[in-house]
């Protein structure tokens, strides 16, 4: 349980170019030095081919779990500005990225506004999102169905486990 007046949130966080492993743990330090914000548990690092837009180099991905007091759109701008800080530059749709940054779930919210939508609408489908999200969150539900009852479903074809250890964030 998350400590009062804190939300739990869950994150998604994936790049392909530059250095999108040490991009990743940069924002997840970024987050955690903030009095509003806590990372309560990270994923280990997944090698994971691209969806989607297939021509593009593997990504690196992992999930996280925010204890937040930012309300879900104050937290997808402070991920947007994250992203942003990180040269983050948005070209083609689906197309390679340094880093991003997905809000999955925010407590029990669901809502649908026109640039958040929670839970994230496609994450029951994407096992690059499953995989690592069920490493620290199995027993979570998502639209009916646990983490771990979505990710039976998925398919995880051609993604490895990077890095082992729910730690490689604080090293990189
Ligand atoms: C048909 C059409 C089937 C589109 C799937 C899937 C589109 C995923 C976009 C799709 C479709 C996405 C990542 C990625 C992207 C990532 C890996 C997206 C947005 N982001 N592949 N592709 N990891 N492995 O973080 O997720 S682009
Ligand atoms: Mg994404
Ligand atoms: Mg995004």
């Amino acid at each position: 349980m998350p400590e009062a007046g804190f939300t739990r949130a869950s994150l998604g966080l994936g790049g392909n170019i530059g250095e999108p492993v040490r991009a990743m743990a940069t924002a997840l330090k970024a987050l955690n030095e903030r009095d509003d914000c806590r990372v309560v548990a990270v994923s280990r690092l997944y090698r994971t081919p691209p969806w989607g837009k297939t021509d593009q180099s593997f990504f690196y991905n992992a999930c996280a779990i925010l204890d937040t007091r930012l309300d879900p759109e104050a937290l997808l701008t402070l991920c947007l500005e994250i992203e942003r800080e990180m040269k983050r530059v948005r070209n083609e749709r689906w197309g390679p990225r340094t880093i991003d940054i997905d809000i999955l779930t925010y407590g029990e919210v669901e809502k649908s506004l026109p640039s958040l939508e929670l839970p994230h609408p496609r994450m029951t489908e994407r096992g690059f999102v499953l995989m690592p999200l069920a490493d620290i969150a199995a027993d979570l539900s998502v639209g009916g169905r646990t983490v771990a009852e979505w990710l039976k479903d998925a398919d995880v074809a051609g993604i490895e486990v990077a890095d082992e250890s729910g730690d490689w964030w604080r090293a990189a």
